[in-house]
């Protein structure tokens, strides 16, 4: 078993799909620049090419018994160092912390209705594309779970040029202000005496900020949601956020915002096991999107739009440039229109995943930008920031290089990579080279647009109701998403200790519902409200609850099941479990005492039994999304080990779908009893009851089956 989970990453299924670059345009253009690590044949050169005869040992002035001074002129040693010494470049302000993977983009239906661009009406493309997931607050080393809005920027290497949605999993935003990001920012990240805490938003500053700037209420609501710490990053949604427009080859111009939903279900962890997962492993959205597309079972989003003819943007109490608004689905419903896979995972973070970078800016014909005065400043922002994380010839890196032929004027400055020949670096010019492309030869078209107004720093009346859409989102959750919601909310506040941040933030809770106020109230140490602030309609939304997004076809595929054994295991139903959670693309984990050879019952010492994948101690339950334990005489030894039953007990406390035959029954049974909420596992009669629990007297194999589908419906 470890040698074949090993496996997964260098997996061969990898070699296979780089097969694939030769039709993905991306992926043939970035091998260009590839070389291989692992090549026996090359020899070790300088930067500069010469061979190198010894890379250990300095060159000094020394004898076989004395040790002399080392010599300036090595200038091998030299460069080892001073390259060394200059590998960091500034992480990201933001988003520093982040995962990418490539992919490809499939359009199914045209939307020749409302753009001319070609990635959104021939549906005979394939766009090649580039994903990077991230957390925004933490640091570039800092862990995975923590509690945080998601990254979700895509860069789709279109024929007519790069086009970045640079997205979130959450489809509002704290501001509606470009000019109010250093401020959001600074409030959130570390405080700035003493740098704590990171990546967290449970702090002084962060909550100050969200009451005296009472229009990120809404956005607040969504970050302390379950979206604020998913499952994995192939089970979030993905937003575009602000408003763009789509201009169709009338030259008529449409509101859009973009959506990506995972054809997995939208998932969160619970927070305890989030809390846990930092420490435990902090690469754990990392290796989980590495595991499953090195694994075959490639992650799939479907895309959509909502569009809005000009005409109609004035017609809602809301409005439709205003990043801290969603267009709910029952007015402005979602078009699905496309479907984005990740299928290849990148080769070398730096190169491709560090150096990634995006812009709003980047757009193609027949997609550009509204009034949205967020996107209008992120539109300044990003190539800025670009130019600071990695100089002025970002463009040019091999992860950000369209597929499209580039030519421009555009000439030197730092690290220029491209060679133009000529004279030619000005236009007009007497060889009417590079002349600006026509609009029937693709050249992009600003939409005409009649701007009147006055130059004011003013926003329009709309943008002031900054409370509704809080209401919406919170009377729109399920009953254990507002528990998860009080919960999170309770965990912040309590982590503030000046008593004017969670006061008053009582006081907003009070504009949204008094008895989401209430009840937060009791575990801040805040007085306990007792008026309705701003009166609540009521109104919902259902696109707003994380269980409208549960996947039509719940599938086991990619979510990883821990076999817990100990020698003497029954093999029949090990064998049986382990070989459909295979057959159903699960990712099964065999989880032992020990990581040499366990036995299986009636084998004795040099029987060919199974190497765990880890052992007890190495891993833990909060790393898998359920377990299951075969029967055995083993389980005489597991029961008395605290580690087993603490894995078994904390995957019950976090609602995972546990397994279990024969003799491992009573374990179950013992290591989940809670007073009042026990399962009923009786006899050889399979028993599936409402927590999760499957087990089965007997090792038949229909209870492997309903094992499996009771991880299917894990925590849905
Ligand atoms: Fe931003 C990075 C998403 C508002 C300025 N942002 C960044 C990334 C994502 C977003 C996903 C990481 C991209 C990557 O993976 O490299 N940002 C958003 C969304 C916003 C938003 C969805 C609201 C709708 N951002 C926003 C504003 C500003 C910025 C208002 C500045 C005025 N964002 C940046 C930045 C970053 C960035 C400083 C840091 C690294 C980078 O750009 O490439 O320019």
């Amino acid at each position: 078993m470890q040698t074949e989970m090993a496996s997964t990453l260098s997996s061969g299924l990898q070699k296979v799909m780089d097969g694939a670059a030769f039709q993905n345009p991306k992926l043939a253009d970035i091998s260009k620049d590839t070389k291989d690590s692992h090549d026996s044949n090359a020899r070790l050169t300088t930067d500069w090419g010469s061979k190198v005869s010894d890379t250990d040992h300095w060159l000094t002035v020394s004898t076989e018994d004395q040790y002399g001074p080392a010599l300036l002129e090595d200038g091998h040693a030299r460069e080892k160092i001073h390259r060394f010494d200059h590998e960091r470049i500034p992480e990201r302000v933001v988003h520093a912390r982040g995962a990418g993977a490539f992919g490809t983009f499939k359009l199914y239906e045209s939307a020749q209705d409302v753009t001319s661009a070609g990635v959104l009406t021939d549906t005979s493309r394939t766009t090649p594309v580039f994903l990077r997931f991230s957390t925004v607050l933490g640091s570039r080393g800092s862990a995975d779970t923590v509690r945080d809005v998601r990254g979700f920027a895509v860069k789709f290497y279109t024929e007519e040029g790069n086009w970045d949605i640079v997205g979130n999993d959450i489809p509002v935003f704290f501001i509606q202000d470009a000019i109010k990001f250093t401020d959001l920012i600074h409030a959130a990240k570390p405080e700035p005496d003493v740098e704590v805490p990171q990546a967290q938003t449970a702090h002084n500053n962060f909550w100050d900020f969200q009451y005296l700037h009472s229009e990120a209420t809404h956005m607040f609501m969504w970050a302390m949601s379950d979206r604020g710490i998913p499952r994995s990053y192939r089970m979030m949604q993905g937003f575009g956020v602000n408003t763009y427009t789509l201009t169709n080859a009338k030259g008529e111009r449409h509101f859009v915002k973009f959506h990506f939903t995972p054809t997995l279900g939208v998932h969160s962890f619970v927070w305890d096991e989030a809390l846990k997962l930092a420490g435990q492993d902090p690469d754990f959205h990392r290796k989980d999107l590495y595991e499953a597309i090195s694994q075959g079972v490639f992650p799939t989003w479907k895309f959509g739009i909502q569009t809005l003819e000009e005409s109609q943007e004035h017609d809602f109490d809301f409005d439709i440039l205003d990043a801290t608004k969603v267009w709910p689905e029952e007015m402005v419903p979602i078009r699905y229109i496309g479907e984005l896979e990740l299928n290849r995972n990148v080769d070398e973070y730096f190169t491709q995943t560090e150096q990634a970078a995006f812009a709003t800016g980047h757009v193609v014909p027949g997609i550009g930008f509204s009034d949205d005065p967020l996107l209008q400043g992120r539109n300044f922002s990003y190539f800025d920031t670009q130019v600071s994380r990695l100089g002025i010839n970002w463009e040019e890196l091999p992860i950000n290089r369209p597929v499209c032929p580039v030519m421009n004027q555009n000439r030197d400055g730092q690290k220029r990579h491209t060679i133009t020949k000529g004279k030619a670096n000005y236009w007009p010019n007497r060889w009417e080279s590079a002349p600006p492309a026509k609009p029937s030869e693709g050249g992009y078209v600003d939409h005409p647009e009649k701007v009147a107004g006055i130059k004011t720093r003013l926003k329009s009346q709309k943008f002031k109701d900054h409370i509704s859409q809080a209401q919406l989102f919170w009377n729109s959750q399920s009953p254990p998403e507002k528990m998860h919601l009080i919960s999170a909310l309770g965990f912040e506040l309590d982590h503030c200790d000046d008593p004017v941040v969670y006061n008053r933030m009582i006081e907003r809770l009070c504009d949204i519902d008094i008895e989401l106020a209430q009840a937060v109230a009791e575990k801040a140490g805040a007085p306990t409200p007792t008026k309705q602030g701003k009166p609540n309609a009521g109104n919902q939304s259902a696109g707003l609850s994380i269980t409208a997004y549960n996947a039509p076809k719940p599938t086991i595929a990619s979510r990883r099941v821990a076999i817990l054994i100990g020698d003497g295991y029954d093999p029949v139903a090990f064998n049986g479990v382990y070989a459909a959670l295979k057959a159903a693309k699960a990712f099964p984990f065999v989880i032992g005492p020990k990581r040499q050879t366990v036995l299986a019952e009636g084998e004795s010492k040099g029987g060919k039994g199974v190497q765990p994948d880890h052992h007890f101690e190495g891993m833990r339950s909060t790393m898998f999304d359920s377990i299951f334990i075969p029967g055995g005489p083993h389980i005489e030894t597991l029961r008395k080990q605290g580690r087993v039953v603490h894995w078994v007990r904390e995957a019950f406390g976090h609602l995972k779908a546990i397994g279990a035959t024969g003799e491992a029954v009573n374990l179950v049974k013992t290591a989940c009893e809670v007073d009042g909420m026990t399962f009923s596992a009786a006899g050889s009669h399979d028993v599936v009851d409402s927590y999760g629990v499957v087990t089965a007297g007997a090792a038949k194999p229909e209870s492997f089956k309903e094992t499996i589908n009771m991880a299917k419906g894990a925590k849905d």
